[in-house]
């Protein structure tokens, strides 16, 4: 599509509509069709990515595929995304930000209108519930899938508690999920496929093992109908998903106004680059994806390793190191004259050797375009936004490379200074940085880490315990006393001589150093 000339923005420039559409450089969408997808977290990743690859696999072949879209997260943030949307005829605009300024923008029009799922659980079990549902999509971060640091069910959370109780509304993600198998179950017992689309390694078996594990918590009845409907009616394929899509700002709306000459609350950005990785195992029918550009492939879990290692492994590097140079983005973070190579070095050194790639992906190729997709400074990623919630996203992208590394007999040094690096951010917050414009990085462990860094005092000794005790990294890892001694090293010289002084002192000629 191409872009209009920049547009004066007006007072009075009308809302995204339906009717509005089109202007030029932004096609109409035609009418979302009928609801067969039931999508739980309505953020910016769902809205560029699943909802694009809908929206083309319609244009293509037609569906029941309309989708209506959750938000199962903290209230204020989700109103505005549903509200938003709801004003603008269910439209928002996905902005395509390319490296060399370029903007593309297509509006999706795919959604239903959408439903807050702290307020109105019940019609969110009732659409899971409905037979017209075919496909229960999810797209909730790490967070939402309330797990143990070894997988299971934390039946611990306190959502998770009051979700098996069953006495109010379901609150966690999976707790409404779990109610509108229930209603299934009870019911037409229609056949439906539940799709992890979040960064997790072998998402579709950890969501299944988890509605299990679920499932087993509930009382005597209850179990054995929503058990037996689970093993017979329900798959869970896995799919690695890929689109950078950071958190809207108030310049993605200018832009819409300023390009396409109309005002849209909702907009997302993203990067060009987008993959959809998928196993084709769907109980009632799904959009033709693979139109769209999604491969549906056995190989999926190899496809997100690969990701989940290099890309966002990288990204979390990128991010704690580039918090404490002072970097508030990812593209700053990667230009930094002494961070880029360090990172490079880590995924090339440090974390390629232990991967299996899927066939026909070449390793350095694909490490070399990671680099330049982080280098787009269009995309305003924010270092914060990484990093947070770091102790649920290291376990999945650096616990794999250090294990590998550890037991053929190396240290990986960039990774170790990385978990310096995180430990320091998440213990001793802005402070930190001192650059609070960088803003915060949420974490829920903040509080238990920083209790055991506070009882150690000393850096290096607070790295150790937060290593060796605060569960981030598994025991394979947390036990290896040439690894935690070098994190802790890495630690004190983050406190004494800064985090430049010490990337400089990191060894980047070997591809790891030996213990
Ligand atoms: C990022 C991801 O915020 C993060 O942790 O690493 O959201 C990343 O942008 C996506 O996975 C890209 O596909």
């Amino acid at each position: 599509m191409t872009v209009p000339p920049h547009r004066t923005p007006r007072p009075s420039t009308p809302p995204l509509s339906r009717a509005r559409l089109p202007v030029p450089g932004l096609a109409r969408p035609r009418s979302a069709p009928e609801r067969g997808i039931v999508h739980l977290g309505l953020g910016n990743f769902h809205r560029a990515h699943q909802a694009v690859y809908t929206a083309e696999a319609l244009r293509h072949t037609e569906g029941p595929w309309g989708i209506t879209g959750v938000v199962t997260g903290p209230t204020q943030r989700s109103r505005t995304i549903v509200e938003g949307m709801s004003a603008q005829d269910e439209l928002y605009t996905v902005l395509t930000l390319g490296r060399d300024g370029s903007v593309r923008a297509e509006v999706p029009g795919v959604h239903h209108p959408g439903l807050l799922g702290g307020d109105q659980a019940e019609a969110v079990v009732a659409a899971i519930g409905e037979a017209t549902t075919r496909i229960v999509t999810l797209s909730v971060t790490e967070k939402g899938y309330t797990f143990t640091p070894s997988g299971g069910l934390d039946l611990d959370d306190p959502r998770v508690a009051a979700d098996l109780a069953g006495t109010g509304a379901p609150r966690s993600p999976l707790g409404l999920l779990l109610r509108g198998l229930q209603r299934r179950a009870r019911g037409h017992a229609a056949p439906l496929t539940v799709l992890s689309c979040d960064n997790l390694t072998d998402n579709g078996s950890k969501v299944r093992r988890l509605l299990e594990e679920f499932a087993a918590a509930l009382p005597a009845g209850e179990r054995e109908e929503l058990t037996g409907y689970l093993a017979s009616s329900v798959t869970t394929p896995s799919s690695m998903v890929d689109r950078i899509a950071p958190a809207t700002t108030d310049e993605h709306r200018a832009l819409v106004t300023r390009h396409f000459g109309v005002r849209d609350a909702v907009p997302v950005p993203a990067e060009p680059y987008r993959l959809w990785v998928l196993q084709d195992d769907f109980a009632a029918g799904r959009p033709a994806w693979e139109r769209a550009g999604a491969v549906f492939t056995s190989e999926v879990a190899s496809y997100e390793t690969m990701k989940l290692r290099l890309l966002n492994g990288a990204h979390s590097l990128l991010a704690y190191l580039g918090l404490l140079l002072g970097h508030a983005s990812i593209d700053g973070a990667v230009a930094d004259p002494e961070l880029g190579p360090a990172v490079r070095h880590a995924m090339t050194g440090e974390i390629l050797p232990g991967l299996d790639l899927p066939a026909g992906v070449n390793g350095p190729a694909y490490i070399g375009e990671l680099l330049e997709r982080f280098a787009n400074p269009a995309l305003g990623h924010r270092t914060a936004q990484v990093a947070s919630d770091g102790s649920l996203k290291l376990p999945v992208r650096w616990a794999g490379p250090l294990d590998h590394q550890l037991a053929a007999g190396t240290v990986p040094e960039v990774l170790a200074l990385g978990v310096a690096a995180y430990i320091r951010v998440v213990t001793r917050g802005e402070e930190a940085y001192d650059v609070p414009a960088l803003g915060a990085v949420r974490d829920d462990a903040t509080a238990r880490l920083r209790a055991l860094a506070e009882r150690a005092g000393e850096p290096g000794e607070a790295a150790l315990r937060v290593v060796e005790a605060g569960g981030i990294l598994p025991e394979p890892v947390a036990g290896r006393r040439e690894f935690t001694d070098r994190v802790a090293a890495y630690a004190r010289d983050l406190e004494r001589h800064g985090a430049r002084a010490t990337l400089a002192s990191v060894p980047l000629d070997a591809p790891a150093s030996a213990p």
